[in-house]
């Protein structure tokens, strides 16, 4: 596959090399099928850069929304990457149009149609190779093409840098093929168009979620390089009146590379840490609020660089309310969020997490939690209502330092966007209806209520190269508490967890590791119960959660507990839970469950002695 991808680059890069590589392929190819090269040929030549972003400094606009029709929503998304001057790799979903990153939106209910079009090259492969044929001496590699069999996109599983597939993170849907299935799919660039096809779950709580590529072993690269888009599935005033009339506005913030990595903090920095790198090359966490991140940020793709961190812009007439629909779409790196008026903290009226109103579900929770920041960690969504600025009054939004643990990586405290209030300012292009008719109350009761059928314990672990040194870790694991401690094995038939649907479970997760990590599990939702060891009992839903570093010196590992909720009919199958951190999840820390159809036979033996082995932790 390197070899084709160098060879179709070489095709699109210039003149010269189309030349070349035309004259390679006429004198190696022998069959008709190498010529995948000439249906590249046929297509137009993608535009220079398909991945352009905005300059810093600039407005953070919108994504362009995607609104769904009678009841279908029928999109086409390509994935371009491209090389930067920097060495970066930058990665893009865009329309026929050009458009980055859409918004879907879809209402419960109706069908969704993603037809994704792999535009991957190998980036590395076709540098190499434009090296080679700057090189007369250099010899001409192997055969160029040879007659391939395509590979089936549902069963391959095939795991390379050009490989890519989606999830649509948070949605209540099947886990199979066609649909949220990402442990088996696997899309290559000369597969024909890959059409996703599901139905929205006319129950699935109407809020903010979002689409990312998920090949194990390249999620990271991709989704740091802008693989990303918000799904949202509206109707979030039928639930929550709160929001009834109010514009609202899609934030969503990735991490990049840093493009001043060899920057001396800035001057205004009250301290200059001392600046250490872990094994990935990222910045090591100080623990002090500053020095150097591991990775940019981004708002709605204006970038937002070390070490001055020169705000994007965001424009509100004054004091105007808006619901704020924010994703942390980054890689690695974790945010907490707060709006400055002149320094000052201002409320924030959260009404929904993780795309579930707050007040869904049965949940006793009020419609607004007013709160002063908040949280979000990688693959997390908040959605709040802001009051705007008066006319005038200087206001930031910022996310403030995340201490991820001696072993994590460097959050300090930045800016991401200036809050310009004028009387002038252009309208949002999306107000929620003011006089919405109400959802119809959940048919299950409050997950809270519900007893647990069993009780878990996972724990994240990692594997230190200096047993002293938690910045060496080298492997990265999530286990089930009695079971070796080994990483994602994408070959093995053999789900780590079996459950079955209709039931409701108490989940330990444990972090026996000097950093932070991200727990997520897809298809479902649980409820919070207890966060290192206070209960918490969150009256609403996540589907991603912080679990706190091990720091050496404590009694217990900390730990959280979650109610994981299986009773959804949907969610039949086999599917995967793992750290959010995608360096994480790549390096290994990734788990299956298989949940079981309700009227299957009781769990079978050896099943049950996986599960509940002496460390079974029963209530
Ligand atoms: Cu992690």
């Amino acid at each position: 596959m390197p070899v084709f991808g160098a060879l179709s680059r070489g095709l699109s890069r210039n003149a010269e090399q189309g030349r070349l590589a035309r004259r390679l392929g006429a004198g190696i190819c022998l069959f008709a099928a190498c010529l995948a090269s000439a249906s590249l040929a046929r297509e137009p030549d993608p535009p220079s850069d398909p991945c352009r972003r905005p300059e810093a400094g600039s407005a953070a606009a919108e994504p362009q929304d995607l609104r769904s029709n009678d009841g279908v929503l029928s999109v086409d998304l390509a994935l371009f990457n491209s090389k930067q001057p920097d060495g970066s790799t930058r990665y893009c979903y865009v329309t026929p149009d050009g458009a980055p990153s859409p918004t879907l939106r879809v209402k419960p209910g109706d069908q969704l149609i993603l037809r994704l079009r792999n535009k991957l090259v190998d980036v590395a492969a076709a540098a190499a190779s434009a090296d080679d044929l700057h090189d007369p001496a250099a010899p001409i590699a192997g055969p160029i093409c040879v007659r391939k069999k395509q590979a089936d996109a549902c069963a391959s599983g095939a795991m390379t840098p050009i490989s890519t597939n989606l999830h649509f993170h948070g949605m209540t849907v099947p886990p199979i093929c066609h649909q949220d299935d990402v442990i088996k799919t696997s899309i290559q660039p000369d597969d024909p168009p890959f059409e996703y096809r599901m139905q929205i779950p006319a129950d699935q709580p109407p809020g903010l979620y979002w689409y990312h590529p998920h090949i194990h072993g390249f999620s990271k690269v991709q989704v740091l390089g802008g693989a990303s888009g918000a799904l949202i599935v509206e109707g979030i005033e039928r639930a929550n009146r709160a929001v009834s009339g109010l514009p609202e506005r899609v934030l969503i913030i990735r991490d990049q590379e840093l493009l001043n990595p060899d920057a001396p903090p800035a001057k205004s920095e009250p301290v200059v840490p001392k600046n250490l790198v872990d094994n990935d090359g990222d910045a090591v966490n100080t623990g002090t609020g500053f020095g150097k991140p591991s990775k940019d940020l981004s708002i709605n793709f204006v970038p937002v660089p070390y070490p001055d961190y020169p705000p994007a812009t965001l424009t509100m007439k004054p004091r105007a309310r808006e619901l704020w629909r924010v994703l942390n779409a980054s890689a690695i790196t974790y945010l907490n969020l707060a709006v400055l008026f002149r320094r000052t903290p201002q409320p924030l009226g959260i009404v929904a997490i993780d795309g579930v109103p707050i007040n869904f579900n049965g949940s006793p929770a009020p419609e607004v939690n007013a709160v002063n920041h908040i949280g979000i960690p990688p693959g997390a969504r908040a959605e709040f209502i802001v009051e705007g600025p008066p006319a005038g009054v200087p206001a930031l939004l910022v996310t403030r330092s995340v201490d991820t643990g001696p072993g994590g990586e460097n959050d300090p405290n930045r800016a991401l966007a200036s809050i310009v209030a004028v009387a002038e300012a252009p309208e949002l292009r999306a107000r929620l209806s003011s006089n919405p008719e109400p959802l119809p109350r959940a048919a299950l009761p409050w997950v809270g209520n519900v007893a647990p059928t069993r009780v878990r314990k996972l724990y994240f672990s990692e594997k230190l190269d200096k047993p002293n040194d938690p910045t060496s870790a080298s492997a990265f694991y999530i286990a089930v508490d009695g079971q070796t401690p080994a990483p994602f094995d994408p070959a093995s038939g053999m789900p780590d967890i079996v459950v079955k649907q209709g039931e409701v479970e108490d989940w330990i997760i444990e972090n026996r590791s000097m950093e932070l990590h991200d727990f997520h599990i897809h298809q479902l939702h649980f409820q919070l119960l207890e966060w290192s060891g206070i209960p918490v009992n969150e009256p609403f839903l996540r589907d991603t959660v912080n679990v706190p570093y091990y720091n050496g010196r404590m009694l217990q590992y900390p730990r959280v507990r979650l109610r994981m909720d299986f009773r959804d009919p949907n969610i039949v199958g086999t599917f995967l839970f793992h750290c959010h951190v995608l360096e994480h999840e790549d390096g290994g820390m990734m788990g299956t469950i298989r949940v079981e159809p309700a009227d299957s036979p009781v769990l079978s033996k050896s099943v049950v002695n996986q599960t509940s082995r002496g460390d079974y932790d029963a209530r």
